[in-house]
């Protein structure tokens, strides 16, 4: 098993690939922020009415904009905003003028239409071989994409960077276990790309064909597009013999690439030349107290097709603004700990599935696979945990397990819940984003 060396391989491996831009004094960011902010302005005005209108109103003049807290002026924009403007009454550019357009399905109503220039996609490019750079990728590395490709952003975004970085790309795709286990075993990749869910689930098929991944050679994981949390990543560590870094991004904004991981771990550096950060505070607009939990919104500054100007995000995390051990000047996103969507309120206590999460993988004889099912009595939610005994323990045990569980959950998060555990493979497993929550909750009541 060879982690131990891999892991000081890329610790030393150190170096950014856009010093000028990565290490630029926090002084420097926020000019080169706001001369970027009054072009996407400008951008926005000149050819989408239904920013104009908005900018109008909120007398924001692009050219006259004097400090990046300006912005404050402008109403959010949501998730919602883009429906209403299906398909394409956001872009900037007529679709004649673009290259791409990438869609997500929801899970109601219509899809995320987002589009993109030539330009954009080089500069999609640029961040995401910037962020796998970051991460401890290098020129001359094979990179296992098993993020899907198609409509969802993943496997091209993480394609296009990957080949940006003068990588050979095995572009796999989800799906294919076995099949992916032998490429990897067969080529063996340096980096994997995968969501977190699915990294785990390839380990499972390795381990059922009494294939040891950490012989594989893999040595850094690039792993995002769903929370996860810390004991997660160190059951990936662990069985993929990896380095696991944390990759973030949305379509709305750009797609995988927009923060990412360096070889600290401590945080994920948003590319700050590229977007406006800011934290509020859901409930309220406001901006959150300095390194608060809060929800994330973002202002595109180089996009041409597709300018978003503080859009939800709908993630909740914190940042931090010192500069990294790594030289990077850019602030840190901190795990996003999960979406405001997906909070469930369990007899009062708000709770996220990566806390769910945090609580159940590593613990002795469960398996790292689970979804959390919602129901309703009466007023009350109620939370119902179903997760894996691991391979080998006898049925006999899973009572005593759920028993574990319960009290875990109890003392650690604070709620109730009900515990099923369930026999070894019987939890559905992830090709892409993991279902981790399962609401059977009567709609509308
Ligand atoms: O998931 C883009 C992506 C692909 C990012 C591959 C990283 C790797 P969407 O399908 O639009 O785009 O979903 C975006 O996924 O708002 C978060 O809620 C969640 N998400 C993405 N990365 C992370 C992460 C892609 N590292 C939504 N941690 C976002 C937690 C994440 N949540």
């Amino acid at each position: 098993m060879g982690a131990p060396n891999e892991l000081s391989r890329v610790a030393a491996a150190g170096g950014h690939l856009h010093a000028a831009q990565e290490t630029m004094s926090r002084d420097e960011l926020a000019a080169v922020q706001l001369q970027r902010l009054r072009a996407t302005l400008a951008n926005a005005h000149a050819h989408v009415p239904w920013q104009r209108a908005r900018l109008d109103a909120a007398g924001l003049e692009p050219q006259a904009l004097r400090s990046l807290d300006d912005i404050r002026a402008l109403p959010f924009t949501t998730k919602a905003d883009l429906r209403d403007q299906y398909p394409f009454g956001l872009f900037a550019r007529p679709v004649q003028g673009l290259a791409r357009i990438h869609a997500s399905s929801g899970t109601t109503g219509k899809p995320t239409v987002v589009g993109y220039t030539a330009g954009d996609l080089e500069r999609w490019a640029e961040l995401m071989a910037r962020s796998l750079y970051c991460a401890g990728a290098r020129p001359g590395d094979i990179v296992h994409n098993a993020y899907g490709y198609g409509l969802f952003t993943g496997g091209l975004g993480a394609h296009d960077g990957a080949t940006r970085l003068g990588c050979a790309v095995v572009p796999a795709s989800g799906g294919g276990s076995e099949r992916q286990v032998a490429l990897i075993m067969d080529f063996h990749p340096r980096v994997l790309c995968a969501t977190p869910s699915y990294a785990l689930a390839l380990a499972e098929v390795a381990d059922s064909q009494g294939i040891d991944l950490r012989r594989s050679g893999l040595a850094i994981g690039l792993f995002g597009g769903e929370p996860w949390s810390a004991a997660m990543r160190a059951e990936i560590d662990a069985r993929l013999g990896l380095h696991a870094t944390d990759v973030y991004g949305l379509s709305e904004i750009m797609g995988p690439g927009v923060a990412c991981e360096c070889e600290q771990r401590d945080g994920l550096h948003g590319w700050e030349d590229h977007f406006l950060f800011e934290v509020i505070d859901p409930e309220t607009g406001e901006p959150a107290a300095e390194g608060a939990a809060g929800e994330l919104v973002i202002t595109t500054l180089t996009k041409e097709a597709l300018p978003m100007l503080r859009y939800r995000t709908r993630d909740i995390t914190r940042v931090a603004r010192e500069r990294c051990a790594c030289g990077r000047s850019h602030l840190r996103i901190l795990r996003v700990a999960g979406r405001s969507d997906d909070m469930m309120i369990i007899r009062g206590v708000n709770v996220y599935p990566s806390q769910v999460e945090a609580v159940l993988v590593g613990r002795p004889g469960i398996a790292p696979h689970y979804q959390l099912v919602l129901t309703r009595h009466g007023h009350l939610d109620r939370l119902r945990i179903e997760v894996e005994a691991e391979p080998g323990v006898p049925e006999g045990r899973f009572g005593e397990l759920a028993a574990d569980v319960i009290h875990h959950i109890k003392s650690l998060i604070g709620v109730t819940a009900e515990v099923a555990v369930l026999a070894p493979g019987a939890v559905p497993r992830s090709q892409g984003k993991a279902v981790r929550v399962r609401d059977l909750r009567p709609k509308g009541a």
